[in-house]
């Protein structure tokens, strides 16, 4: 079942530099070793795997554990410099016809994800899926870590140097976004989600509505008045039991179950026009055995059914 996209990019950002632990940037690897080019095969895509993009580490940041970054913006430079490599690389992806399949690295990189999407689609809608909301700017960021400020960026808010990659304006609007999975949000972020109305399906509306009910809500948010729709899928939304493989893990999150099936919902609404699947952290894994369920939901994405 090709679906709608037969020609999938396979575009790896080996990143790690937007979070404070070590590790996610082996998670391109163990998606591809998990089996990712077998099972998009078998579903009927052509692939095309663009390798990974080059992230510069000198000596200290090499290190394992590495040195804390300083500042407010942690490595602001080196994010911002492979952001814009990665909204070139999706947006090309998207000029020759592909469904662009981002694998992370921290979640910094839908910075970039998203930019390339917008050089497409004027109206970009999203569906982030995570523990965190990821809107952190410098004042409200707790850690000053780059990851956990990627979703406000893209909607304009955040340093230039990242905000206006790919076209100095936002890349989303705060209408066009549905966070499904949250359960750990700073006092800043809750203040900036209600500020905009931003749609939050916490794990509290998950519980009370079911993650059918929910997606519906979701997809419909997010395709009004959209061309398109990008998922970004931070693995650490699953509960830890599922997905321990993961840089920042937050108990009390989703099954499997509620996972696939949000995967499956979203892949028959037709809307999605681009992917990321982010966070995994292979060092904290047990025999790869989150990288393992991140293809099994990016197949259940491209269409793959029981029956
Ligand atoms: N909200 C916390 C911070 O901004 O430091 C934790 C962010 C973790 C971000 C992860 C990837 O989603
Ligand atoms: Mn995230
Ligand atoms: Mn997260
Ligand atoms: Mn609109």
């Amino acid at each position: 079942n090709p679906g709608l996209y037969p020609n999938v990019a396979i575009i790896g950002v080996p990143m790690d530099l937007g979070a404070d632990r070590r590790g996610v940037d082996m998670g391109p690897s163990a998606i591809r070793c998990a089996g990712l080019e077998k099972s998009l095969l078998n579903l009927g895509y052509q692939l095309f795997d663009q390798g990974d993009l080059v992230v510069r580490r000198h000596a200290a940041t090499a290190s394992c554990p590495s040195p804390q970054g300083v500042g407010s913006l942690k490595y602001l430079d080196e994010i911002a410099r492979v952001n814009g490599e990665l909204s070139v690389a999706v947006d090309h992806a998207m000029q020759q016809g592909m469904f662009p399949l981002v694998l992370g690295g921290d979640h910094s990189i839908a910075i970039g994800s998203l930019s390339g999407v917008r050089q497409h689609h004027e109206e970009v809608g999203v569906i982030w899926f995570d523990s965190h909301g990821d809107v952190n700017t410098a004042s409200t960021s707790p850690s000053g870590n780059i990851h956990g400020m990627s979703l406000a960026v893209a909607l304009g808010h955040g340093d230039p140097k990242l905000t206006a990659i790919g076209g100095d304006f936002p890349k989303v609007k705060p209408e066009h976004v549905a966070i499904v999975g949250a359960r750990s949000l700073d006092p800043g972020e809750k203040a900036y989600l209600k500020q905009r109305g931003i749609l939050v399906f916490t794990m509290h509306e998950i519980d009370r509505l079911g993650m059918s009910r929910v997606m519906e809500q979701a997809i419909e948010q997010v395709s009004r008045g959209t061309s398109g729709v990008h998922l970004s899928l931070d693995l650490d939304g699953l509960d830890p039991g599922y997905a321990p493989g993961v840089g920042t893990p937050v108990p009390g999150g989703l099954t499997a179950r509620e996972s696939f099936l949000a995967m499956e919902m979203l892949s028959d609404a037709g809307v999605l026009v681009s992917a990321e699947f982010v966070e995994i952290n292979p060092i904290l894994d047990h025999r790869n055995q989150t990288a393992k369920l991140a293809v099994s939901l990016i197949a259940s994405l491209f269409g793959e059914r029981i029956l």
